[in-house]
C-alpha cells in the first residue's frame, strides 16, 4: 500500500491516515507531493494528478484502486485490517467514534481557519474569536464525556480511528497556546506520546534538515560557479 501525503508541517489531512497506520502498524510506502507555494498552485495539482483528480492528498494506494477522501480511506484500512481494531469493537461505541470523526471532518471551520496546523511555528497563545472559543468548549465536552465514558487514555480506551481524526487538532491546541482543561491536557499528553506522533515529527525534522542542506549545497554550487558580485541586470551587460 502506498500513502500519498503533502508537508508534514502543514498537512493535518494527510497526518491522519498516517498515524492511523503507523499506530495500527500498518505498513505502507509514503509517497510525497510538496505542496509548493502558494497553496493550490498548477505544479502540485499536476503532480498529484498521477494518483488522484481530487487535487488534494491524502490518497491511499491499493493496487489499482486508490482511495481519496480521509474517512473512507480509514474505513477502508479498518476493513482490510480487522484484527487492528481501527474501530471500537463494541457496536455503541463504534457508532460514537464514527460520529467523533465525522464531525471533526465536517467542522469546527472557524478554529481550523484560525489556527492551521503549522508544526514548526513556537508555542505562542492567540486570540480566538468567539465562533473558535465554542468549536473548541465542543471539541473538549465531546473528548471529555467519551473519556469518561471509556475510561481513557484515548477517547474509546485504547488508540483508534477518531484519535487519528482528532490527532491535528491536538497540535493545534498546543501551537496556539488554547487554555484547556486539566482533562484536556490529558488527553493531548496520550496523543503526544504515541511513537506514530514522535515519529511524525521526527520524520518532518529530517526533511527540514534536508531541505537545508540542500539549500547549502546549491548555494555552495553558486558560490564556486560565479564570482562574488555578478551584474546580473541585462541592461548592464550590454555596457
Ligand atoms: N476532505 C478531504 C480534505 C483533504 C484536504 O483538504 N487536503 C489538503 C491538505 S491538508 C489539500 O490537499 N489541499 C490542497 C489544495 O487545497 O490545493 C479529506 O478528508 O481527505
Amino acid at each position: 500500500m502506498k500513502l500519498v501525503i503533502a508537508n508534514k508541517n502543514y498537512s493535518s489531512w494527510s497526518m491522519r491516515p498516517w498515524i492511523a497506520m503507523k499506530a495500527a502498524d500498518i505498513p505502507f510506502e509514503e509517497v510525497f507531493v510538496p505542496f509548493g507555494a502558494p497553496l493550490g498552485n498548477d505544479e502540485f495539482k499536476q503532480r498529484l494528478s498521477a494518483y488522484t483528480p481530487a487535487g488534494m492528498v491524502p490518497v491511499l494506494i491499493d493496487g489499482d484502486t486508490h482511495i481519496w477522501e480521509t474517512l473512507a480511506i480509514l474505513e477502508y484500512l479498518a476493513e482490510t485490517f480487522p484484527d487492528r481494531r481501527l474501530w471500537p469493537a463494541d457496536a455503541k461505541a463504534r457508532a460514537q467514534a464514527r460520529a467523533l470523526a465525522a464531525e471533526m471532518h465536517a467542522g469546527f471551520a472557524a478554529l481550523r481557519r484560525e489556527c492551521p496546523m503549522n508544526i514548526r511555528r513556537p508555542v505562542r497563545g492567540r486570540e480566538l474569536s468567539a465562533a473558535a472559543q465554542q468549536n473548541v468548549a465542543r471539541i473538549e465536552a465531546m473528548w471529555g464525556e467519551v473519556r469518561t465514558r471509556h475510561g481513557g487514555p484515548f477517547l474509546f480506551g485504547k488508540f483508534c480511528a477518531a484519535d487519528a481524526m482528532y490527532a491535528p487538532v491536538v497540535t493545534r491546541l498546543a501551537t496556539y497556546g488554547i487554555k484547556v482543561s486539566r482533562e484536556t491536557l490529558g488527553y493531548m499528553e496520550a496523543v503526544m506520546a504515541l511513537p506514530a506522533f514522535a515519529e511524525w515529527l521526527q520524520r518532518h525534522a529530517a526533511r527540514l534538515r534536508e531541505d537545508a542542506s540542500t539549500a547549502d549545497e546549491r548555494r555552495a554550487r553558486m558560490d564556486a560557479a560565479n564570482p562574488k558580485y555578478v551584474l546580473r541586470n541585462p541592461t548592464l551587460r550590454t555596457h
